[in-house]
């Protein structure tokens, strides 16, 4: 018996119904209001957005409150290992060597996250592109790229790097690494991947939103959409195929932020107080209002209470020495093991906890006339990378200093801005410089009065540059590129 021949329409017919029959069960059949006015490829786009929705989990989400945090009472901060001194040296030996053989033997991969819009920056396109140091203006994707380029040369093995877009910026992002000849790293050592998006919803009504008239409003679903996302796309095989072991995860809005960290990787793996599953990074909070998640125990168990959701009282505690209480700030560094991630997401219909957001999103009316609001009017889900640390048992977070590893740009002005990490980045670079014997203008604050940018491919860290050859002085107002 043949199959009867069943043209594209008369398929496309048979999906309209089946999803208006699905739309029905949850109220929501208005988004189909202008499919007659739709040409056959915006249906189609409007069709496939639909049908790709998990109506019964948005209703749970639209349904619950907001994420539950734990009761402040029962919040303790978490402990944390002090931060190591600047380079090699004899207490963090043996957890140097552990991390670099990691890397040599191509155990170490990096993961990028640079899914999320410059909004606040308020530049064009993805954050990477950004050009970030203060002397060459270089992107914030050329920071990682030279430095992964400059270990892989160090540790005489290529790293692989992984950048998870998301579909507002992926052919923007892939388009950029075409145009700079990916930095000069292998093409097939850095996987792209893009993270999936969640629907925006009315903060009134909990209903989907149309944002054209074959498409509904879909936001990106938070960092924590790495984990699925490494395992939907294929990545986190083709990971485990090259024997990726460990997962350095950074934010692209930190040009200082160092990638591969030996010592961090060795006490990650090997520390018998690490189950060498998640581990982090921090940095002293010395302001309450510093906008950080921190690191406290829950239950025994490491977690990040983001700053928005830690009570003040807690935010402001001090302890009997005057430093704050709640102090370990999180600067959004981890090592990821990936059998914990595929362990994980074994379960296809794995999520970490929902957050939600208010936020301002456009919208078709009734008629179909575009609605630009001017207050938040929808909800956004979105899932946080750290909330994985529970999950891991025993971990360890490690303190950095901030003036080494933490310059992020976030804000056109004021703090975490381009003229902040400027002066951080310049500061760093004075410090490194000094260690050698350069003589640095300083201001009476202990600022750098120079601009002094360092790249990666000339030194790691402070010891790489013995072998470099540095001026004696620096002049006020001076600009250096080494
Ligand atoms: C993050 C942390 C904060 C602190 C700070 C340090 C959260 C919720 N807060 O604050 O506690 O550690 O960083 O700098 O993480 N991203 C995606 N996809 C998304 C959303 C974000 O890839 O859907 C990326 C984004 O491109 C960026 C990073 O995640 O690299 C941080 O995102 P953010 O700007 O929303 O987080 P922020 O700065 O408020």
């Amino acid at each position: 018996m043949t199959t009867p021949d069943v043209g594209p329409s008369v398929r496309m017919d048979e999906r309209i119904a089946e999803l208006r029959r699905r739309l029905e069960r949850h109220q929501q059949t208005y988004l189909l209001r202008f499919l007659p006015q739709l040409g056959a490829d915006e249906r189609a786009t409007l069709v496939g957005q639909l049908e790709a929705i998990d109506f019964d989990q948005l209703a749970q989400l639209a349904a619950a409150g907001a994420h539950d945090t734990p009761d402040a009472a029962s919040l303790v901060p978490a402990p944390y290992v002090p931060a190591p001194p600047d380079g090699p040296d004899e207490s963090t030996s043996h957890h140097r060597a552990a991390g670099e053989t990691l890397v040599r033997s191509g155990a170490v991969a990096v993961l990028t996250v640079a899914g999320g819009q410059g909004t606040r920056l308020g530049w064009d396109g993805p954050k990477g592109t950004y050009p970030a140091t203060v002397v060459t203006g270089k992107p914030l994707f050329r920071c990682f790229a030279e430095q992964i380029l400059a270990a892989g040369k160090k540790y005489e093995r290529p790293i692989p790097w992984l950048i998870m877009t998301s579909p507002a910026n992926h052919a923007a992002t892939q388009a950029f690494f075409d145009d700079n000849n990916f930095f000069g790293l292998c093409r097939t050592d850095v996987l792209m991947f893009s993270q999936a998006m969640l629907p925006s919803l009315d903060a009134q009504s909990g209903a989907l939103l149309l944002e054209e008239r074959d498409r509904i409003a879909l936001n990106p679903d938070g960092h924590g959409g790495s984990l699925r996302a490494l395992a939907s796309s294929g990545a986190l095989d083709e990971l485990q195929t090259r024997g990726v072991r460990h997962i350095s995860y950074v934010q692209i809005d930190n040009p200082l932020v160092r990638v591969i960290d030996p010592v961090f990787l060795g006490l990650h793996a090997d520390d018998a107080g690490s189950s060498g599953r998640m581990s982090s990074k921090m940095v002293e909070k010395t302001d309450p209002a510093e906008k950080v998640g921190v690191f406290t125990r829950h239950d025994g168990r490491t977690m990040v209470i983001e700053y928005s959701d830690l009570p003040p009282a807690l935010a402001e505690a001090r302890d009997d020495a005057g430093r704050l209480r709640f102090r370990a700030g999180s600067i959004a560094v981890h090592i990821i093991a990936t059998d914990f991630v595929a362990e994980l997401t074994r379960d296809r219909a794995f999520a970490l906890p929902f957050h939600r957001a208010l936020k301002r999103v456009p919208f078709l009316d009734a008629t179909g006339l575009r609605v630009e609001p001017d207050t938040p009017n929808a909800i956004k889900f979105e899932t946080f990378v750290f909330d994985a640390l529970p999950l891991a048992g025993d971990s360890i977070v490690l303190e950095t200093r901030r003036d080494n590893e933490f310059a992020p740009i976030k804000n056109a002005q004021g703090a975490d801005s381009p003229a902040t990490s400027h002066q951080l980045q310049s500061d760093r670079a004075g410090r490194w410089l000094e260690a050698h014997g350069v003589t640095i203008p300083r201001d009476a604050d202990g600022h750098v009065m120079a601009k002094i940018e360092i790249s990666p491919l000339t030194a790691l860290e402070p010891a790489d540059l013995v072998a470099v050859d540095l001026p004696k002085k620096v002049e006020v107002g001076a600009e250096v590129a080494l």
